[in-house]
């Protein structure tokens, strides 16, 4: 399997300038480059990345999604003066040309290109092209948005053509809408294209009707245009995640992409003057972490917008850090979407409900509100203390934005360890993992005889529960201690491990425990209140246990080899566990589970982005596929699910929309309708 992180910059792409006044383009320096790149060098990323040249793109390449004219109108700028520049420049909106803007945008084609192809080729896993002018706003004939050629679509067409590929998902998280994006491929169904975008009920730029959620492709295509408008300022990174739960990852995988494409502006980050949202750096982080388990792991990652220079450029280094596997920063804030994200969530999946399985099973009865949207801006506010504050005043909106910049530096710099997982040579698992693993001494019995008994002593009676308690402990210890970053014990015994492991925790001071059980186990009652949380994953329900907020029942049975789970991953258990806050995660499985492999892999997949990524796996089952799948997971190593996602039945989209209305008061990311009284 391929491994490693491609990086593509050339600095000849910072000559494309503005070369007179115009304060609508003014914004997009040629700083945006250099500054992201020169944050990599100080993070010390660069080196790690492969480096990768730029190269231009060819005419053919460009003529791949635009018009011959528009091709030409572009080369004869080259020769230019600047009166005749500014002349061209002035027939599209909001673009400006350079003697060497042709010569960069087909450096920036060129380099996403290389950048596909380097993935596509398996010589490395993933990776990040740096580029100017940017390009989803560019049209078949036209430059529009500070953007000439569109440097992801064309990739897009490039590897539908080069590798044969079938199934292309671009996200396109930039926070302006990519119409030149939506409009090349609104009727092809090969390439589903998301975008949310600043909106305000068409109130902001390029304020079009078919940026709202009711456009959702053409013809073929229809139900592969995904677009999530935010109709206020000020979204978060709980409205981003939402978004990312309840809207784009179950499409996407119920999409199963081949290649992910990311249109990957950060003017939707913190502090941007056009976007003015409040997502912070580390959000880039989770929302690449979640790209990255689709398609096998391969993605692409594009520069477009980002015009507030230390916001960007951080944002870069998140995304960059996370690409090469590192641990995930925690985010900041209360999560809880507001209610305006909500209403736009809840919209475009009720728009999108004829065209995905996914979806096949909701309640729409809401519909009627749809049909009635306004285009004005809505200025009454039904929920005003869900909601963002409208207008703050500058002084204040910098310096808060300064601190969450501040808080954010200690975040990235937080060490890595230099291993990723634990083990003890307990059983053939060991030499079965995938390196680097930290094969550790099993703590004295003596020890753990003392420190156990404290807590239960009775179990420790029984030899095998205190042999394998010495190995959990061993581990966890490491993994408390941060000398790595998660490990693996193989049990006879899990549930009394894990009982030990939540004590033990606790006492060492964690606040948030989040403990996932999967299969058939004895779950000794947690007397630690409010820090632990336990989500258990079992067929049957457990006689006289109803879920409360600390103890969720989810009972769900997968089909042999169909893998369902995944709605319940993301539309349930990634909220719930994106709500807590864990600063620790243990998942133990057992016997009789009910879950099959990938599910699983997903979901330690995708676990990984909480807790800073510690997790501790508690496996009492002698399959040692699963003991392999999990340790890869651990290591960072992608799930390869061969196409078998499965939307779920009926009556479990029906069992779980119950446990959602019972707790999404509880745990709030659950939310993403305003029906039922939110
Ligand atoms: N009154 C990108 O972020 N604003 N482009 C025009 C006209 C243009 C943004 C305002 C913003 C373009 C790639
Ligand atoms: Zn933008």
């Amino acid at each position: 399997m391929a491994s490693g992180t491609a990086l593509i910059y050339d600095e000849e792409m910072t000559s494309h300038k503005l070369l007179w006044d115009d304060p609508i383009c003014d914004i997009e320096v040629p700083e945006r480059l250099s500054a992201s790149y020169e944050q990599l060098q100080f993070y010390h990323l660069v080196e790690r990345c492969v480096h990768v040249p730029a190269r231009e793109g060819t005419e053919e390449e460009i003529l791949l999604v635009h018009s011959s004219e528009h091709l030409e109108v572009a080369k004869s700028t080259q020769t230019m003066d600047e009166e005749e520049l500014k002349r061209v420049s002035g027939n599209y909106d909001a673009f400006f040309f350079h003697p060497n803007t042709y010569r960069c945008a087909s450096l920036a084609v060129g380099a996403t290109l290389q950048l596909v192809d380097s993935v596509m080729l398996g010589k490395v896993c993933n990776g990040m092209a740096l580029v100017r002018p940017p390009g989803h706003h560019s049209q078949r004939n036209a430059a529009n948005g500070f953007c000439l050629f569109n440097n992801v679509a064309i990739a897009a067409e490039y590897a539908k053509l080069k590798y044969g590929l079938q199934r292309i998902l671009i996200v396109d998280w930039d926070v302006h809408h990519g119409q030149g994006t939506q409009y090349i491929f609104e009727e092809d169904p090969s390439v589903l294209y998301f975008s949310w975008h600043r909106y305000e009920h068409q109130e902001f730029w390029p304020s079009l009707k078919e940026s709202d959620y009711d456009a959702v492709g053409l013809g073929r295509g229809k139900g592969f245009n995904i677009n999530l408008p935010w109709n206020k300022v000020g979204m978060g990174n709980s409205d981003y995640l939402a978004a990312f739960f309840h809207v784009l990852l179950p499409m996407a995988f119920e999409f199963d992409p081949e290649l992910v494409l990311v249109s990957s502006g950060y003017d939707s980050g913190i502090g941007d003057p056009e976007g003015q949202m409040n997502a912070t750096p580390e959000v880039f982080a989770h929302l690449t972490h979640l790209l990255m388990q689709l398609a096998n792991g391969k993605l692409c990652v594009i520069l477009e917008g980002g015009y507030h220079l230390k916001s960007l450029s951080e944002s870069v280094c998140m995304t960059v850090k996370t690409l090469l596997r590192d641990p995930i920063p925690q985010v900041t804030g209360e999560m809880a979407p507001c209610l305006s994200a909500i209403e736009s969530i809840q919209n475009v999946r009720a728009a999108h409900k004829p065209y995905w399985k996914w979806l096949m099973y909701e309640d729409t009865s809401f519909l009627h509100n749809l049909s009635t949207k306004s285009h004005l801006p809505k200025k009454t506010n039904t929920n005003p203390s869900t909601d963002h504050e409208d207008k703050i005043t500058n002084d204040n909106e910098a310096a808060k934005v300064e601190r969450f910049l501040e808080l954010h530096m200690r975040n990235i710099l937080f060490p890595v360890p230099p291993i990723r997982t634990a083990t003890t040579q307990s059983k053939a698992s060991a030499y079965l993992l995938p390196a680097p693993v930290c094969v550790v001494k099993e703590m004295d019995k003596n020890e753990v005889e003392a420190l156990a008994s404290d807590f239960y002593a009775d179990l420790v009676k029984e030899d095998k529960t205190l042999h394998s308690l010495c190995s959990m402990l061993a581990i966890l210890d490491k993994i408390l201690k941060k000398e790595v970053c998660n490990g693996i014990v193989d049990s006879p015994t899990a549930s009394a491990s894990v009982g030990v492991a939540l004590r033990y925790s606790v006492h060492f001071g964690f606040q948030r425990v989040l403990c996932v059980f999967v299969g058939d186990m004895q779950i000794i009652p947690n007397t630690e209140d409010g820090k632990v949380l336990v989500i258990n994953i079992c067929e049957k329900e457990q006689s006289g246990k109803t879920s409360s907020k600390h103890f969720i029942s989810l009972n769900w049975k997968e089909d042999a080899d169909r893998s369902d789970f995944f709605s319940a991953v993301l539309g349930f258990i990634l909220p719930v566990a994106y709500s807590y806050q864990p600063d620790l995660i243990v998942i133990a499985v057992g016997p009789n589970r009910s879950i099959g492999i990938s599910g699983i892999s997903l979901l330690f997949g995708l676990l990984q982005g909480l807790a800073e990524s510690r997790i501790l796996a508690v496996i009492e089952d002698t399959d040692l596929n699963l003991i392999q799948n999990v340790a890869k997971a651990l290591a960072g190593a992608s799930v390869s699910h061969s196409g078998a996602y499965v939307p779920p039945t009926q009556e479990k989209v029906h069992k779980m929309k119950i446990l959602k209305d019972q707790l999404q008061q509880d745990w709030k990311m659950l939310q993403c309708s305003v029906k039922d009284g939110i």
